[in-house]
């Protein structure tokens, strides 16, 4: 099933079912769901929706980065629609933004602190017990077992200048050592390739480089429902590109596209090799650019001589000719773009997969020039942000731990003690769980994430949880499937209800805005870190992180020199101004251009200027199947609706409708067939480590020998193998294995 039927017949995925549903709803759509506000906008938004004045706003779920009209009238929000002017959504939303607004308003909001009490039911508490609980119980864990005994998750999810407030909380004014955030289950893995390869963090592309292609490579990304207005973005197109999607299963964006490369999972690296072999042999390489701008290339080449042909058919499942047949675009694309997203980044041998993906653009020169790029798409709405300023894998502004020059710096902008800053990064997530269950760490501050449904091997992770003297969990909602554990819950405003700046897919920092008050006592994550500063007693350290404006003044001084300098970016109105404004914009820019990409120059980060080619032998899987557990899970989204753990698109009516309620598993006709399984069939399908049950999808969109189910279901990790990438410590949640059996009720 190496060819995907592009003609759309068989629509046999859910959201591939639902999303025709929508179309005759709400008129000629696309399948990927975008609806254009100069065409459906005014009509989809009733009169009194209108307002008096409209708000702009950058997206809080996905990186795209879409920003958003919100209608306003007084203090109330009436409704929104795209913002036509903005470059990056050009007047289109997904449901998901459309329905933004609907998802703040739940019964289940956290509206109060919660507080634990002697019969270990949670009950309201005032803030200043909030406050105080918070200071004493972290405190005398500290006081008893060291600074490093408390740790906290963070998040991609949060405004840059509350993640960055955080970081420095946590670590310079509550002395904590160890914190990590969900962006380690996401981009963990394109951040260490990057860094590896050109010497910084730094995806090289712009989104009107989907507009320029003509060749366009999109490895493990369903951009269709994870990234629907990216997907538009292709669309615009004009040069009729070959698009070549490289996943297991058939999804809405390998039926879209033009060759569908249908490999087995995980074997992407064997299939990059020897496509890098491929274009050596047949000389269909730059040389120029390889000598002029890269190390490394020769020990590449002699490496990849290892993957003829024949190897590569052998470990991918792929026949020769589509093997062939995707070097023969690459060689004759003049502007061929990769791009990759979980697929890649989810699995044991992950950085150098993404690495692979670099290393075709480079031998081809395919860098620095409009259509091109080794481009790693993120995906929650500031998982840059993150990368950048969540002072926990990196020290403030892309700075390093580990050197005495970068503390100083950061010491010096912050007016602090050299001394608070840690000369080692934190531990990655799943350290800080084993670090739980060593007793090594005892309290536990988790923000705007969802362990306890999102993280890998889900049974462990809530036994590790449960074991934890004090678990805080900062929260929009309450009931959140950490929150039911928690000692304490603070609630926070969300999305919309707060001001602060995302920086998405492409570096672009664009400001999201306050246009709807939070419910209750429900305060913006900036002022809940502000609060507890004061009640630890370090808020004297943060007094210049007086708002999140002023906290931005901060960042641009931390960014100054490095690799994304924005110093020369005039505040938030200069945002708002120009349409967000990509990295790097040092002080006295005169460069101003509203698409801009990196490496034009063919200069990269590491001292010598010059690009590293890396490779590595590819490993087996960690979990392969076996006759008790036969088959393979693969794990990701199910739907443009559907928003990870559920949170926040569950409380949408309309949302809703767009998915199945009841978890379901994709198992394909030939695996269904022999076990007597029919679609709506109850199932238990189960791996070494718990079970599940789910209703069958019988489906050829998977392969014989695998099934699929989507993370938005919270039974989903109970399945799924702690195993990790060794460089980026990204858990692998695309491939274990599970075996499948009727229900027997
Ligand atoms: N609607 C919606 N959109 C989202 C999100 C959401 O929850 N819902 N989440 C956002 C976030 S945080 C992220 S990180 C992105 C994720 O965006 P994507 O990475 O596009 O989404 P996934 O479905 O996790 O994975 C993509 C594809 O990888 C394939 N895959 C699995 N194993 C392999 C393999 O070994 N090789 C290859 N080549 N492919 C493989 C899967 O079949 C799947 O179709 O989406 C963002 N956008
Ligand atoms: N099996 C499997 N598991 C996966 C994946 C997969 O592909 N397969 N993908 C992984 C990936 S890529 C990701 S990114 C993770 C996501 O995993 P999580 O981060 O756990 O998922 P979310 O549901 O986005 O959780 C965010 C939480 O923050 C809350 N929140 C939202 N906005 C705010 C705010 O402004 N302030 C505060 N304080 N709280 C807020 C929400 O209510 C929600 O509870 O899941 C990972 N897990
Ligand atoms: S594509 Fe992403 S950023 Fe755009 S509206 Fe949808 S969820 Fe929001
Ligand atoms: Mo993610």
């Amino acid at each position: 099933m190496s060819q995907a039927p592009t003609n759309g017949t068989h629509l046999s995925t859910p959201s591939q079912r639902f999303i025709p549903r929508l179309l005759q709803r709400t008129g000629p759509l696309t399948e990927s769901l975008a609806l254009n506000a100069s065409e459906f906008g005014p009509r989809l938004l009733p009169p009194q929706m209108h307002g008096d004045r409209a708000t702009a706003s950058v997206c809080g779920f996905c990186s795209t980065g879409c920003n958003l009209n919100v209608h306003q009238r007084g203090d109330e929000a009436l409704g929104l629609s795209p913002a036509t002017d903005y470059p990056v959504n050009l007047g289109m939303a997904c449901p998901k933004g459309w329905e933004a607004l609907a998802v703040l308003d739940a019964p289940d909001r956290a509206t109060r602190p919660l507080l634990r009490n002697a019969v270990g039911k949670l009950e309201p508490v005032g803030w200043d017990v909030a406050a105080t609980t918070f200071g004493d119980r972290m405190q005398a864990i500290q006081r008893e077992h060291g600074p490093q005994s408390v740790a906290f998750l963070s998040t991609g999810q949060i405004v840059t200048e509350e993640m960055a407030l955080l970081g420095a909380l946590a670590k310079f004014g509550m002395g904590m050592l160890h914190g990590d955030g969900n962006t380690r289950q996401c981009m963990a893995t394109a951040v260490v390739a990057y860094k590896q390869a050109f010497g910084f963090d730094a995806p090289p592309y712009t989104y009107a480089d989907f507009e320029q292609s003509d060749t366009i490579v999109l490895v493990g990304s369903n951009l269709c429902i994870a990234h629907p207005i990216l997907w538009q973005r292709v669309m615009r197109n004009q040069f009729d590109p070959q698009i070549i999607a490289i996943d297991p299963r058939t999804t809405e964006t390998t039926m879209a596209a033009t060759q569908h490369l249908a490999l087995q999972p995980k074997s992407d690296l064997a299939l990059f090799y020897g496509v890098a072999h491929l274009l050596i042999e047949r000389e269909w390489i730059d040389r120029e650019f390889i000598d002029a701008h890269t190390s490394g290339f020769d020990e590449f080449a002699a490496f990849v001589s290892d993957f003829p042909l024949s190897r590569v058919v052998a470990e991918t499942g792929l026949a020769a000719e589509v093997i062939e047949r995707f070097a023969e675009s690459i060689h004759n694309g003049l502007r061929v773009s990769f791009w990759w997203t979980m697929g890649v980044n989810q699995s044991h041998q992950a950085v150098r997969t993404a690495q692979a993906i670099i290393n075709l653009a480079l031998m081809t020169g395919n860098i620095g020039r409009p259509g091109t790029g080794a481009n790693s798409i993120t995906g929650q709405c500031n998982a840059m942000g993150s990368r950048l300023f969540s002072n926990t894998t990196n020290l403030l502004g892309g700075h390093d731990f580990a050197s005495a020059e970068d503390r100083q710096k950061v010491a010096g902008i912050l007016a602090i003690d050299e001394s608070r800053i840690p000369h080692e990064a934190s531990w990655p997530y799943h350290r800080i769980m084993e670090g739980i269950l060593r007793r090594e760490i005892r309290g536990l501050w988790v923000v705007a994430t969802n362990p306890a449904h999102s993280w890998i091997n889900q049974e462990t992770a809530r036994d590790v949880l449960s074991r934890l003297d004090f678990l805080v969990v900062q929260d929009m909602y309450h009931s959140t499937e950490t929150a039911r554990i928690a000692d304490l819950v603070l609630p926070a405003a969300g999305w919309g209800e707060k001001e602060g700046t995302f920086i998405n897919s492409e570096r672009r920092i664009g400001v999201t805005s306050k246009v709807a008050r939070a419910p209750g006592e429900a305060l913006a994550d900036f002022h809940i870190f502000k609060l507890l500063a004061e009640y630890w007693g370090c808020g004297e350290m943060f007094r210049r992180w007086e708002s999140p404006a002023a906290t931005f003044e901060i960042l641009k001084q931390l960014s100054a020199g490095q690799p994304c300098d924005v110093a020369g970016i005039d505040g938030y109105a200069m945002l708002r101004e120009r349409g967000g404004v990509q990295w790097p914009y040092p002080a006295e820019s005169d460069e101003y251009a509203t698409e801009r990409r990196l490496f034009a120059d063919g200069r990269f980060f590491h001292p010598d200027g010059r690009a590293k080619f890396l490779c590595e032998e590819p490993r087996p899987l960690p979990e392969p199947t076996t006759s008790k557990f036969p088959l393979t899970l693969l794990t990701g989204r199910g739907s443009v609706a559907q928003w990870h753990t559920q949170t926040r698109t569950a409380k949408s009516a309309v949302l809703r409708k767009l998915y199945p309620e009841e978890l379901y598993v994709e198992i394909n006709p030939h695996d269904a067939a022999g076990l007597l399984i029919s679609s709506g069939d109850l199932i238990i399908v189960a791996s070494q480590r718990g079970e599940l049950r789910g209703r069958a999808m019988v489906t050829p969109a998977v392969q014989p020998g695998q099934v699929f189910i989507p993370m938005h279901y919270e039974a989903t990790n109970r399945l799924t193998h702690p195993s990790f990438d060794p460089y980026s410590h990204q858990p692998s949640y695309k491939a274990c294995a599970v075996r499948v059996a009727m229900a027997s009720n």
